[in-house]
């Protein structure tokens, strides 16, 4: 018993051991961030993807235009990075609102 409050009493056994790493700061990791990204197609109107990006994503009708326009060029465009809780109900509110207008729009998510 002695021998276990003396031991308990003395050195770390791994003091001074270089591959023992010393906690410098906590650990504090941020949740990962979903990219929102709307896919073109032939059939959507562009004023109705326009009123998407104004209704859901708060964009005025200037950005939402341009941002409209960069999805029918290039085939598909970032509109906001969220959480993965909240881009997933953007990515739900978006393709409700499209089936609802039997439009084939199509929102999706990614991991940044
Ligand atoms: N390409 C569509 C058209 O010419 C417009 C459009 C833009 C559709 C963006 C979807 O995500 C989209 N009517």
């Amino acid at each position: 018993m002695i021998e276990k409050l003396i031991k308990m009493a003395g050195p770390r056994e791994d003091e001074g051991d270089p591959s023992v790493v010393v906690e410098t700061r906590p650990k504090t990791k941020r949740p990962p961030l979903y990219k929102v990204m709307l896919l073109n197609d032939d059939y959507t109107p562009m004023e109705f993807v326009v009123a998407v990006l104004e209704r859901f994503f708060g964009m005025n009708h200037a950005e939402a235009f341009e941002i409209m326009l960069t999805v029918h060029k290039k085939g598909l465009a970032v509109v906001g990075v969220f959480s993965h809780e909240i881009a997933e109900t953007k990515v739900a509110q978006v393709m409700d609102f499209a089936r609802r207008h039997q439009h084939p729009l199509q929102c999706t998510m990614e991991k940044e």
